[in-house]
């Protein structure tokens, strides 16, 4: 007989180390509420699909071709092949292209669903929504050519904004079908970066064929020459990087504004115990936004009041949270692995979700209290749990909707049971889109990257580095963005971030400009201090990464530091990834020219061949690479080298050690 084995739960302080999270744990367990965390202590990882060498494309596999000790040393030879020959090298870049096509499928359409609004809006035909801002529709029609003046009676005047957007908004949607020629955002590279995709065959022709492109070449018996597939990746993930990201990231900003610098608030202890508590969760801000207009109009408050409540909390969740931060200020839940603990505190009376890092286990969590889980979007919904609901939301009739959606989160106020709200919240400061940085750092009459530029060439920020990315349940949540961003802005380099990774900075308080002066190097600290700036920028969703592209062609093009992408001192992290967008992301960034470092290995070791082809070759086609440390300081130590090595390179590695001896010297004259 056996004994029966106590069920094993995640223990909180280890598993985290944001203060409101331990608290929340603590409490679900305590109720018998299984979260995340605890299944994550359940259950193992499988061997094989971590190394990418399980195969399933056919009914003839799954065929497994797991990497022996022996083979590893060499004291074997690698003979694996599948039932139908596939090499390891086939399997893994064939996995690996069809997470890229997953990532870049669902940054990009998401995009289309905004592309499509736009347009909608532009013809007047969803008047809820309108252009917020006309001097980026103006500089986004230079973009495609379209003209923003016309003539009339021989004066040239200013167009139409309608007329402006009603052609952007057909150029761009006929981004994600074209068949031929090359995608239009690729000319805001720098001319030698779009040299290297020419070169290699890599640009990218229309959204959606590089992804069915990518489904074909991976199916049975298609393209079985790793490098071949690993080309294809790279022309995909540009699609999404220089497409359907950025024209996503461009049209949200004409509708709803281009962040610039504002205050927020983090964390769960930002919902209320009596007002209605609405959590926004997702990714498409198309819904959020309507539901933060809505909330203040006087029928909706008066709604509120007549059930009792004193009014709204519309917090957000994952990038939907970061999109209605970054424009309105509206405070931030907590992250991707927040979600379930959001609904323990039972405050939360409606979940409103529309799509992408939506766990199912939240129609479950949902259940075990009064909280309303309402799916929005036509292809994203759930068949689980009995507080499950669906309001399909329509861009005609967006503000009806949204109201809808905020009468049913009124209605449930009254229904609450115990409430546990944790006290733990975070100000922070955010929205540094490449203008407002531009307009930070040069003054908004001389808008300019070259004071950047010349900190940079000083020496007093060593380099730059994009940290992003999500929260992985396999690692302490949290620390791994924290420990890394801290001892990179030790080092004097200035940290950009995005997504859930901008979400731990905000809980730690990395986002504020005092910050600069605990955590930062001298020569960074001073530039912050200077400028009035944390020494990390929350650019926005992991949809805004397209933003630190845009910001480094403006690096590029300030003057000073190389021609290209791959010639800046500047390198991309995803400590914490664990979803497909983030290996669309990091391969464009690759694409790009830009080093990228992950915390969480890419599904590649069951190939040796093929993690060389990533991680050095892919140097030599496009001056990026993909590398891997799973410790975050030795992760920041080999970043560092990286961008001292691209210092050395551009002939500027002399000035930083001058500033440093400044630095030391002062410091020396400050102690006496
Ligand atoms: Ni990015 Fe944002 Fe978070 Fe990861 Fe999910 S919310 S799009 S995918 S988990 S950072
Ligand atoms: Fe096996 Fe080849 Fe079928 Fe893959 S495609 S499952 S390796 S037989």
């Amino acid at each position: 007989m056996s004994e029966a084995t106590p069920s094993k739960l995640a223990i909180p302080e280890e598993v985290t180390v944001d203060k409101a999270t331990i608290k929340m744990l603590h409490l679900a367990q305590s109720k018998g509420i299984e979260t995340i965390f605890d299944r994550a202590v359940k259950m193992k990882q499988c061997n094989i699909g971590t190394e990418g060498i399980c195969c399933k494309v056919c009914s003839q596999g799954p065929c497994r071709l797991p990497l022996t000790k022996a083979i590893r040393e060499g004291t074997e030879p690698d003979t694996r092949i599948g039932l139908c020959g596939a090499t390891p090298e086939t399997i893994v870049a064939r996995n690996l292209c069809r997470m890229i096509a997953a990532g870049c499928a669902s940054h990009s359409d998401h995009g289309r669903s905004v592309a499509e609004t736009f347009l909608a809006m532009a013809r007047g035909e969803a008047k809820d929504y309108t252009i917020k801002d006309e001097i980026k529709l103006r500089e986004v029609a230079g973009f495609f050519d379209v003209p923003i003046t016309e003539e009339i009676d021989g004066v040239e005047v200013p167009r139409d904004k309608w007329a402006i957007a009603l052609e952007v908004g057909e150029i761009c949607l006929g981004q994600w079908g074209t068949q031929q020629g090359e995608m239009i955002y690729l000319k805001r590279a720098p001319q030698p970066t779009q040299d290297r995709w020419a070169k290699h065959g890599v640009k990218p022709r229309g959204i959606d064929r590089e992804v069915v492109e990518i489904m074909h070449r991976t199916h049975m018996g298609v393209d079985q020459d790793y490098k071949n597939l690993m080309l294809q990746g790279a022309r995909c993930s540009l699609g999404n990087g220089w497409g359907g990201s950025m024209m996503s990231t461009d049209l949200q900003d004409i509708m709803f504004g281009t962040p610039y610098p504002n205050a927020g608030k983090i964390n769960l202890g930002v919902l209320s115990r009596d007002k209605v508590n609405i959590i926004v969760h997702g990714h498409d801000p198309l819904v959020s936004e309507m539901i933060v207009c809505a909330i203040n109009q006087p029928d909706m408050i008066e709604y509120a009041h007549s059930k009792g409540a004193k009014g709204y909390v519309v917090a957000g969740m994952c990038c939907t949270a970061n999109e209605i931060l970054v424009r309105h200020g509206m405070p931030i839940a907590g992250d991707y692995l927040q979600q379930e603990l959001a609904v323990v505190t039972g405050a939360v009376d409606a979940m409103v979700v529309d799509v992408q890092c939506v766990m199912e286990n939240l129609a479950r969590v949902s259940e075990c209290f009064h909280t309303k889980f309402i799916t929005t979007m036509p292809i994203a919904k759930c068949a689980t749990g009995k507080n499950t609901m669906h309001v399909n939301f329509e861009e005609h009739a967006a503000l009806a909707k949204a109201k809808e959606i905020i009468r049913i989160a009124a209605d449930n106020f009254p229904n609450r049971g115990e409430v546990n709200i944790p006290t733990d919240t975070n100000r922070m400061v955010v929205g540094f889109s490449t203008e407002a940085i531009k307009y930070h750092l040069g003054g908004s009459f001389r808008g300019s990257f070259v004071p950047l530029n010349d900190n940079i060439i000083n020496g007093r920020i060593r380099g730059v580095c994009g940290v992003v990315g999500c929260n992985n349940a396999r690692m302490e949540h949290d620390e791994v963005h924290l420990a890394l961003i801290k001892e990179l802005i030790k080092n004097d380099v200035i940290v950009l971030t995005t997504g859930c990774s901008a979400m731990a900075c905000g809980k730690a308080g990395l986002l504020t400009p005092e910050s600069a002066a605990v955590y930062a190097g001298a020569g960074l600290a001073e530039v912050c201090e200077t400028v009035g700036i944390p020494p990390v920028l929350h650019m926005g969703s992991c949809l805004d990464n397209s933003r630190i592209l845009t910001a480094a062609t403006e690096v590029v093009n300030a003057g000073g530091l190389g021609k290209e992408l791959a010639d800046l001192p500047a390198a991309g992290a995803a400590p914490g990834w664990m979803s497909e967008k983030a290996v669309g992301i990091g391969q464009y960034f690759v694409t790009s020219g830009v080093y990228v470092m992950l915390g969480v290995s890419l599904p590649i070791n069951g190939s040796p061949i093929l993690k060389h082809h990533l991680e050095v070759e892919m140097e030599e086609l496009y001056g990026g690479k993909w590398d891997y440390e799973p410790d975050p300081v030795l992760a920041a130590h080999k970043i560092i080298a990286h961008i001292d090595r691209k210092r050395q390179a551009l002939g500027i590695d002399k000035s930083r050690e001058r500033v440093l001896m400044d630095m030391a010297d002062r410091q020396k004259i400050e102690a006496a």
